[in-house]
């Protein structure tokens, strides 16, 4: 369904975002950033750097700035082209936050309470000392994706149940005020396709920034020989012997990862890439090199890129405008269905 067609565009619309909390990873390319690549030159794209996401943890002003400006520069890195897609960052288009607290008074308290990230988030740190920001992510999540009337949403698996939320919201928020937003399709890898790569020292949790296994993160801006030794220390299993090097996430996690890693890499399903190995260690040899061969061109064109400062700085200044021309008029749709007075208007002002 498309509600509104803001522009010219009759391709269908995608919005994605990444955090700009610690360093991007092997899941995050594998996940979402390839698929948003490979999206720019078949869709209306908008990508951000969600740096408001960013507040709901702690962290030092100085290392956020820089942080939101890394990845924006690794985004284009990794592919993004500003002449087909638009990146920005989320702070410079105000319409995501306004928007978020039209989503806050759209969604339940009891549906925030069973987001089971906000669940596990506070499981480690305590309810307590949880930011309500971090209760309210979601909300700001479904803002951020229907400001764009976006039909597809490339994310991990992770982001699943948060998709699922932005689309009742939108449903719900239309049965209420008539159609105003564009109810979106998340767009995940099939499993087994990277929509969820394990840490791989802890291969039953998902490789995150935010972790307290950094020894199982390939981090994207790891040296060549860092993310060698890492691959080589994974966590596998004991078993030997014919058959046991196979597929099966549920009773052998660790060698599942690294055959997922692969067959995402070489575009083949980890089931197949099995039936090339005996041993673990030429598997991890394999898998060390796959990773490589895209990493490192990544690496050599954020050099390049971070050379360039004022570069990176026109990008995020130029998606801004071009963002906050559809979130703003998304944004004012919302505002006139819910009842609120256009500023400078006189149409409710009639009694
Ligand atoms: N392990 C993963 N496998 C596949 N996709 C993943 N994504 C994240 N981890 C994996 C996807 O990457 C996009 C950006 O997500 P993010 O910024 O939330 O990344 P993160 O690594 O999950 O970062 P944090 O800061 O540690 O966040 P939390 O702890 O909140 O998850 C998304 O599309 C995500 O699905």
């Amino acid at each position: 369904m498309r509600v509104v067609i803001s522009g010219d565009s009759t391709l269908p619309r995608v919005l994605s975002g990444i955090q700009p909390t610690g360093e991007p990873h092997l899941g995050n390319l594998l996940g979402a950033l390839r698929y948003w690549v490979e999206d720019q030159s078949r869709g209306d794209c908008f990508y951000c750097v969600v740096d408001l996401h960013g507040l709901t943890v702690a962290g030092d002003a100085s290392e956020r700035r820089t942080a939101s400006i890394t990845m924006a520069t690794l985004l284009l890195a990794a592919g993004l082209d500003p002449d087909v897609c638009t990146l920005f960052l989320q702070s410079h288009v105000p319409a995501h936050s306004q928007l978020a607290w039209i989503m806050e008074c759209t969604a339940s308290y009891g549906e925030l309470s069973r987001m089971t990230q906000f669940k596990d988030k506070t499981a480690k740190g305590g309810e307590q000392a949880s930011r309500v920001g971090l209760f309210t992510y979601p909300c700001l999540m479904a803002a951020d994706i229907l400001a764009y009337d976006a039909d597809r949403v490339p994310v991990g698996d992770d982001q699943r149940q948060h998709l699922e939320l932005a689309r009742d919201l939108a449903q719900r928020f239309n049965t209420t005020y008539g159609d105003t937003f564009v109810v979106p399709e998340a767009a995940i890898a099939p499993p087994g396709r990277g929509a969820r790569i394990m840490n791989l020292q802890d291969p039953t949790r998902k490789m995150s920034k935010t972790t307290d296994n950094p020894g199982g993160v390939v981090g994207l801006f790891d040296s060549p020989g860092d993310i060698e030794r890492k691959i080589k220390r994974a966590v596998t299993d004991t078993e030997a012997g014919p058959g046991a090097l196979r597929y099966d996430r549920e009773t052998k996690p660790g060698v599942s990862n690294l055959l997922e890693l692969l067959g995402t890499l070489r575009g083949n399903d980890p089931e197949t890439v099995a039936l090339d190995y005996t041993r673990y260690g030429d598997l991890k040899a394999d898998v060390a090199s796959a990773v490589l061969e895209v990493v490192e061109p990544i690496q050599q064109r954020f050099r390049e890129i971070s050379k360039d400062p004022d570069y990176v700085a026109d990008v995020l200044r130029s998606g801004a405008r071009s963002a906050n021309k559809v979130a703003s008029a998304t944004l004012r749709r919302a505002y006139r269905a819910v009842g609120l007075v256009a500023a400078g208007g006189t149409d409710a002002i009639r009694w």
